[in-house]
């Protein structure tokens, strides 16, 4: 197929699609409204942090197959991946906030043509496709444009933060059409980079089926870390009884931690729950499961606490998850940020980054294990991450230990 593309939103999720199929001899426009960002990728340098994504952006960037731009101009195929965050009404109500996606759309009238493909990739609320026709209709009646034939589709990514490179390539994918052609189309597209199946649906079905993964894991977590409060209450070992209960063949129960962190888990099962509130009953109590154990937590320092004099707390990772250095909608930075306002004195461990983040600064020390695990007399494990692995109960004897992740053996 021709092969132009326009990308619109160089995040996690946008410059690495852009960069993948430059790669392969695609000429792609990526386009962000943040200039450093523009000129950041133009360089072939990257404004995010995930492996080898440095190296594949600068390969096509010196390829001339990818270039950054503030605007988009005309292509075969627009891919919109943009964030949805969602906004908080003032009654706590968690809404889908689209603003981004509508002016994304809105922002490819003037140089769409004949035949095109428009492809949404973000996460997004089920009737979002259809939105985006709606608003590029409307501008292109502003504009006294008539652009015929125009495609439409809703193609998820999946890809895991961490592995993102290898999932682009190896992950199963949806393509969900307005009509079974943008399906096709967009198929078609998507083999020229993934080497997994491709299966069709339409868009609304394709919306609801990235937004079901999402929240089918944060309930599975939540399962966990209800359990992990359970396990508490009856003084058991709640890594040793996942363990053991997933012996059973059809049992596999996921691990409790501080808190469900990153931009998808946390947030998608709100646009399902939004959608159809009176039914989503145990999403929402899976969301409140989780949002809760930061607090928790921070409860258990606090009780560990007020048994020593002057108690030094140790956080071992500040990161959302193992082995990356997201530091954004992490438990284990809210839980650091809540300790260090009620006045601990606090050491953080985290070897993903070169300083502390603004939230933290001034109100912790930046420090390496070995220090902080000879300085501090209360322990708190919040990340996994692969370095922390070594610590073992013998090393803290004589100190109190928070492991909200089991990995202090
Ligand atoms: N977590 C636990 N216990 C577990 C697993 C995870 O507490 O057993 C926590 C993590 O520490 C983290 C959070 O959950 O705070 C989310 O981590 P994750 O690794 O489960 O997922 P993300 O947010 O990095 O990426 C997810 C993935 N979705 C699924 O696995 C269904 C990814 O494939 C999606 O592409 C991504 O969301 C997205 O962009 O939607």
């Amino acid at each position: 197929m021709s092969s132009s593309l326009c990308v619109l939103g160089l995040g996690y999720i946008g410059l690495p699609t852009a960069s993948i199929f430059a790669t392969k001899g695609r000429q792609v426009l990526g386009v962000d409204v943040v200039p450093s960002v523009v000129e950041t990728i133009n360089s072939g340098r990257i404004h995010i942090q995930e492996p080898d994504l440095d190296v594949l952006v600068r390969a096509a960037v010196q390829s001339g197959y990818l270039k950054a731009a503030l605007k988009p101009a005309a292509a075969d195929t627009f891919i919109i991946a943009v964030p949805t965050p969602f906004s908080v009404t003032a009654s706590g109500a968690r809404i889908p906030d689209l603003k981004y996606v509508e002016a994304a759309a809105r922002s490819v009238a003037p140089v769409v043509g004949a035949g095109n493909l428009i492809i949404l990739e973000s996460t997004s609320p089920v009737g979002t496709t259809e939105k985006i026709k709606v608003w590029i209709d409307d501008e292109l009646s502003k504009l006294g444009r008539k652009v015929d034939g125009l495609l439409y589709a809703h193609c998820p990514e999946r890809i895991l933060p961490g592995q993102m490179l290898k999932e682009l390539v190896s992950n199963d994918r949806i393509c969900g059409g307005l009509t079974p052609e943008a399906s096709e189309k967009s198929k078609a597209l998507y083999e020229i980079f993934c080497t997994a199946q491709i299966f069709l649906t339409d868009a609304r079905t394709a919306e609801l089926a990235k937004l079901t993964e999402n929240a089918f894991r944060d309930v599975n977590i939540a399962f966990a870390n209800e359990l992990s409060l359970i396990c508490d209450r009856l003084d058991i070992n709640v890594w040793e009884l996942i363990r053991l209960a997933n012996r059973h063949p059809r049992v596999k129960i996921l691990s409790p931690g501080p808190g469900v962190g990153g931009h998808c888990i946390a947030v998608d099962p709100w646009f399902i729950i939004d959608a159809a509130p009176a039914e989503a009953r145990l999403m929402r109590t899976a969301r409140e499961v989780n949002d809760s154990k930061p607090h928790y937590v921070i409860a258990q320092v606090r009780a560990a606490a007020a048994q020593q004099k002057n108690p030094v707390i140790a956080c071992l990772g500040l990161a959302f998850k193992a082995n990356v250095d997201d530091l954004r909608e992490s438990p284990s930075l809210e839980i650091a940020e809540h300790l260090a306002a009620e006045g601990f004195k606090l050491l953080a461990v985290e070897p993903n980054i070169q300083s502390l983040p603004a939230r933290l600064a001034g109100k912790a020390e930046l420090v390496s294990l070995d220090e902080a695990v000879s300085r501090a007399s209360i322990i708190l494990v919040l990340v996994d991450h692969r370095g922390f692995g070594s610590l073992t109960l013998a090393q803290l004897a004589g100190k109190a230990l928070v492991d909200t992740r089991g990995l202090v053996k």
